[in-house]
């Protein structure tokens, strides 16, 4: 309604002051002194405004200070097995553990060059506003709200995902309509346990949900058989079975879902060169495994590939890294550090893994997935 009125005072200001005579005509150009003073005056005004709007002093904040640093502050789960765990020497794997380093390669020329500081669902975002980690690569669902309201920017997202639940083989539940009445363990701090209200409202369940602040006593509370169910993103489950469990096949993981959970890296708002590199060192991974550029092969491709799309994305045709403030060998350096995509899940979450993911809608989009990188050129 307001478009509506707005376009009818446009019609009625447009038909109070028609230039309909030769008289008026001359009464507007008789204002032409005025236009060199209003020329100069644009021409001193413009530039100031576009400095404002461009807003140098954000620009690249964060690439410096890692550039000063040598460092990448790494913000990852406390222990996800698959997406982010230490082992008894404190060396990070995952496939969000895999992301920092990938950036550490194409940036700082080494994937070792990342300090991880572990952070539990309720302290993540507080980490990155105040600017402890440079990326927050954990497990974290991109929405609207935390899109808009935390002064952070949702970067590609590097999986997709959605909630499910996890119950003792023994109770014998084999869909979610069973779980009416029932208690069911979630985390705080997620999307978790906003889902989990919304779907037993709907669907008139009546769920008990019993949520804790730590992952730790979650996973106690559903082991030692205080909640019937456990809810949280499928991959998670399938993690925290994997780690926890006396025997895993005592736990099944039900198939239906009740959320789309795109996850991907998180970086603060307001540094467009930061979000522009993030942004394209993860297509770069995706896209190599779409032209089949892997660790293995990426050098020998490098030396002898006559593929215009191959050359240019290894630095042999053109110079991408120049666009991004990086330099020619960004992108090789990433490959050869981590892999690809495709490398980079198989060797954490794949089926060959304790986890045992399919890619599903993890898959490269020509092979029925959602993997669709923006192209490097
Ligand atoms: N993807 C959901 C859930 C992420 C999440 O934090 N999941 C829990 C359970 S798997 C977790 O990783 N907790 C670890 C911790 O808080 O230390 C979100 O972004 O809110």
């Amino acid at each position: 309604m307001l478009f509506m009125s707005t376009n009818n005072l446009f019609k009625k200001t447009e038909m109070q002051n028609p230039i309909t005579s030769l008289h008026e005509f001359n009464r507007l150009c008789a204002l032409s002194w005025f236009r060199p003073y209003l020329i100069k005056q644009i021409l001193f005004v413009a530039p100031l405004l576009f400095l404002l709007t461009i807003n140098p002093a954000k620009a690249g904040k964060t690439l410096d200070s890692i550039r000063q640093k040598d460092q990448i502050n790494c913000g990852v789960n406390t222990g996800l097995a698959g997406f982010a765990q230490a082992d008894g020497q404190g060396k990070w794997s995952g496939l969000d553990v895999d992301i920092c380093k990938a950036v550490a390669a194409a940036v700082l020329g080494n994937p070792e060059k990342v300090r991880y500081t572990p952070l539990s669902a309720p302290q993540r975002f507080t980490a990155l506003q105040s600017g402890e980690v440079d990326i927050l690569s954990r497990n974290t669902t991109f929405t609207l709200t935390r899109d808009a309201s935390l002064g952070l920017s949702q970067t590609v997202v590097t999986f997709y995902d959605g909630q499910g639940f996890m119950t003792p083989t023994n109770l014998g539940i084999k869909n979610l309509k069973q779980l009416k009445g029932l208690t069911v363990c979630a985390q705080s701090g997620t999307t978790t346990e906003k889902n989990l209200t919304d779907f037993s409202k709907t669907n008139k369940l009546d769920i008990k949900p019993i949520v804790f602040e730590k992952i730790e006593a979650a996973n106690a509370a559903y082991f030692a058989g205080r909640c019937k169910a456990y809810t949280t993103d499928v991959s998670g489950l399938a993690s925290i079975r994997s780690k926890e469990a006396k025997n895993p096949k005592d736990h099944v993981i039900l198939t239906e879902l009740i959320s789309k959970e795109p996850m991907g890296p998180m970086i603060r708002r307001g540094d467009d060169e930061w979000l522009s590199i993030v942004k394209w060192v993860i297509y770069a991974l995706m896209e190599a495994e779409e032209y089949g550029i892997t660790s293995t092969n990426v050098d020998q491709l490098k030396a002898n590939s006559t593929d215009p799309k191959i050359m240019r994305m290894l630095g042999k045709s053109e110079d991408t890294g120049k666009l991004l403030g990086l330099d020619r060998e960004w992108l090789s350096r990433a490959i050869a550090s981590t892999g690809n995509y495709g490398e980079i899940f198989e060797r954490n979450v794949g089926e060959k893994t304790a986890l045992g993911l399919k890619r599903g809608l993890n898959a490269q989009w020509d092979k029925g997935g959602l993997m669709y990188a923006m192209p490097i050129r």
